[in-house]
């Protein structure tokens, strides 16, 4: 008998990644779909299965991270072996104009969850998607042990759910882990974080559809990795015979600006002819710099990061204009990236 997995924010980058690799080494993988009033399984519809298949591997459950007894009664529905948190409400920026609604869903929708597995009565390993954002204005590299200083209401969400983590570990035993993940980013990322904003802007300028891109910060520095990676260290961190928190990242800096020069190269553009400056996109207390160091996840999960930023910036700029082509021919666009 294969394992079964529940994954919350399975409609999210990561998720659509994580469910791809489970399916492929044999799982049950069940989905905590977010009632919506339009589709918003866009990054899964290529996995996805229909109620009438005869042998599904891929069911997805409406629920919701705000609905405590949907969580109870949808871990008992599936016995999943390990469940891996990965909903949140998940931009830094919006979680200025959101801070209520952010600390409820991306922090104490950590500890429904883990509350949720004590009451079902499952028993189950947990994953808990937590950030670089925890460690905000702790200057890097950071790793497991440097101290948090959260810069935003999203930062301070993930780190209540951190520690609820950690205390669901200590005070019950639970198999339940932190992967302090760095950004990482895809084809899929969505499309308001800077990267993808940036690429899907070089696809656009390039195709005479955009004549400008507004940005914020260009000073930031962060450590870049790519997703499709970083989903592999998740699954490899509730395969270990203890539960432990891991930093996962590439340890290489980069700035805002650095990524915006590479992916407008990428697209044969000069930034500097179309971007400007738009005060509407800082943030009222910004990170500056978030660099980490993976060296314990590399000695205990054999994990390593193999893309870095540079080349991030090319694949992405790469799969945008291939939308963006086939979108305007009135082909199918492929998520299979
Ligand atoms: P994402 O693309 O924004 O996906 C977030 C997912 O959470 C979506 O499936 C979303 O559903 C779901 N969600 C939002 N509110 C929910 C709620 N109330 N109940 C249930 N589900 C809800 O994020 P991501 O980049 O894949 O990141 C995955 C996780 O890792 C998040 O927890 C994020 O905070 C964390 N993280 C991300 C990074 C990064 O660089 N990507 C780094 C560190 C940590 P809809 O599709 O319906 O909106
Ligand atoms: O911003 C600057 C901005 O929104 C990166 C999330 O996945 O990673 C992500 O959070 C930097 C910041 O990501 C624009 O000020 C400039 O310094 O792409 P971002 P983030 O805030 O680092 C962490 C690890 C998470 O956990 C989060 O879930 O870019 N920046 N101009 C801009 N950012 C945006 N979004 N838009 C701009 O126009």
């Amino acid at each position: 008998m294969g394992k079964t997995a529940l994954i919350s924010g399975i409609t999210g980058q990561d998720g659509s990644y994580l469910a791809e690799l489970l399916l492929a080494k044999g799982y049950t993988v069940h989905g905590l779909l977010r009632r919506s009033s339009s589709f918003n399984t866009e990054r899964i519809d290529h996995i996805y299965q229909g109620p009438q298949h005869p042998e599904r591997t891929l069911v997805l459950h409406h629920a919701d991270l705000s609905d405590g007894v949907a969580l109870v009664n949808l871990l008992r529905e599936t016995e999943p072996d390990e469940v891996y948190n990965l909903g949140a409400q998940s931009h830094v920026r919006v979680s200025f104009d959101t801070p209520l609604y952010t600390a409820d869903t991306t922090g104490l929708g950590t500890l429904r969850l883990l509350e949720a597995i004590r009451a079902s009565g499952v028993d189950t390993r947990i994953y808990q998607a937590s950030s670089s954002e925890m460690f905000g204005s702790t200057p890097p590299p950071q790793n497991e042990d440097t101290p948090f200083h959260p810069r935003s209401p999203y930062g301070c969400a993930k780190v209540y759910g951190y520690w609820s983590t950690v205390n669901y570990r200590e005070a019950y035993g639970m198999f339940a882990v932190n992967g302090i993940l760095f950004n990482h980013e895809s084809p899929r990322r969505g499309e308001t974080f800077v990267t993808r904003k940036i690429t899907r802007a070089v696809a656009r300028i390039g195709a005479g559809l955009q004549d400008r891109l507004y940005l914020g910060n260009l000073d930031a520095v962060r450590d870049w990795g790519y997703a499709p990676e970083y989903v592999e260290a998740m699954w490899l961190m509730l395969q270990r015979d203890e539960p432990d928190d891991y930093v996962v990242a590439t340890g290489v800096p980069a700035t805002v600006r650095d990524f915006l020069q590479a992916a407008f190269a990428a697209g044969g553009l000069e930034w500097e002819r179309y971007v400007r400056f738009d005060p509407k996109y800082e943030r009222p207390s910004e990170v500056d710099a978030l660099v980490g160091d993976p060296a314990k996840a590399e000695r205990l999960l054999g994990w390593r990061p193999r893309t870095h930023w540079r080349e991030l910036a090319e694949l992405m700029v790469a799969a945008d204009r291939e939308a963006l082509d086939a979108e305007l021919s009135g082909a199918t666009v492929r998520i299979d990236r």
